[in-house]
């Protein structure tokens, strides 16, 4: 799954995207913010896995993790700067809102970037559907197509939205329409994370970012999160050693680097859970969207898994943890469940799937 930066330029989207990813490419202090497309893979912070690691000791510790492109800024009115591929296909937008201050721009105003990026998915999104909807009509006219037919009342209903000024993300969907419209690749329809980037003076006010930059009601609507960072702290921390970052932290009344945060919830907004299986080779969180049945959930592991699925043996994490990792004594006390191909696993729980090996 791939989460795509958006913003304006200098509002530090790059330094963000090294941040999240570990990687290391010019920001356009340095660039004078060239055209340029990055993608990373970023990793999944996660206690648990922690945790599990130190009871099992494995040879390899797996975290989930997703995927990060970086694209270049676009200034009001710059939207076709969004139709890139790697956007396009993204499962969901980070948005990265300057609000500290920069003297080569005007004065920060979150909630305008906001607006104004909106209004850019949304005019993006009405250009491809009046595209489409002319083609239609001209080959329905031609010919009625049931399913042109039905496509054409889709269209002109989020045309409709658009207008409105209401994101794609906030328009109720039955599946087939679901379907139909994943085609359209919508920007506005994508869950959008407007992370505000606050000044490296202002961090005290991180935890207050909604109400200090009047982004309740932006924060209230659906598929949108709001939070905050200081990309340069950040910077700093992660260049420090162990010991001086957890004092740098204290110093900050962090409890952890920020980053971690907005890694957890880029990944909640992305709408995924994490499953665990342990052993001594390997503790690994595995990636599946909520609402996963086992047996898919154990295709994510292999599909030779799925095939012969016969049952999960699912434990929760902290029975486990609580059992000191032993699997065996939560068998032995019944705590071991045994589940079935539709049992939804649940966010954290540890699986072990018996198969029969396909021939
Ligand atoms: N003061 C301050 N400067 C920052 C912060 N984050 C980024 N910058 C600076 O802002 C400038 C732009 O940062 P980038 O990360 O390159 O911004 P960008 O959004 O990728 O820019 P484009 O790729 O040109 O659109 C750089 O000089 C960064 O060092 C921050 O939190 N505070
Ligand atoms: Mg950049």
């Amino acid at each position: 799954m791939k989460i795509g930066l958006v913003g304006l330029p200098r509002s530090g989207k790059t330094t963000l995207f090294n941040l999240l990813t570990g990687a290391s490419v010019p920001t356009s202090r340095y660039e004078g913010g060239r055209a340029e497309l990055h993608t990373g893979v970023a990793r999944v912070p996660d206690a648990r896995v922690d945790r599990l690691a130190a009871l099992f000791r494995p040879k390899k510790t797996t975290y989930a993790t997703f995927e990060v492109v970086d694209v270049a800024g676009i200034e009001k009115g710059e939207r076709s700067g969004l139709d890139v591929k790697e956007l396009r296909n993204a499962a969901a937008l980070l948005h990265v809102v300057r609000a500290f201050a920069d003297e080569t721009r005007a004065a920060p105003a979150p909630v305008r970037d906001v607006l104004d990026l909106e209004t850019e998915l949304l005019l993006a999104d009405l250009e491809v559907i009046e595209r489409r909807l002319e083609r239609l009509e001209l080959s329905l006219r031609k010919q009625r197509n049931e399913g042109e037919v039905r496509e054409q009342a889709l269209l002109v209903r989020l045309k409709a939205a658009l207008e409105a000024e209401t994101p794609l993300r906030m328009v109720p969907l039955d599946a087939e329409e679901a379907r139909v419209a994943r085609g359209f690749t919508f920007l506005s329809q994508k869950p959008i994370f407007h992370i505000v980037n606050v000044d490296e003076k202002a961090i005290a006010e991180g935890e207050r970012a909604v109400e200090t930059f009047k982004l309740g009601a932006v924060a209230a609507q659906a598929g949108t999160r709001v939070g905050w960072v200081s990309a340069v702290i950040e910077a700093e921390i992660a260049g420090l050693a162990g010991g001086e970052q957890q004092a740098f932290l204290a110093d900050l009344g962090l409890a952890e680097p920020a980053i971690r945060r907005v890694l957890r919830e880029c990944f909640a907004l992305l709408g995924l859970v994490v499953f665990f299986t342990v052993g001594d080779d390997e503790v690994r969180a595995w990636p599946i969207p909520a609402g996963t049945r086992a047996q898919d959930a154990a295709g994510a592991v292999h599909s030779d898994i799925a095939r012969g699925f016969i049952r999960a043996e699912v434990a929760g994490y902290d029975e486990l943890v609580a059992a000191n990792g032993s699997l065996a004594d939560l068998r032995a006390r019944g705590m071991l469940r045994l589940e079935g191909k539709d049992y939804v696993v649940r966010d954290g729980e540890v699986c072990h799937f018996r198969f029969n090996v396909a021939r």
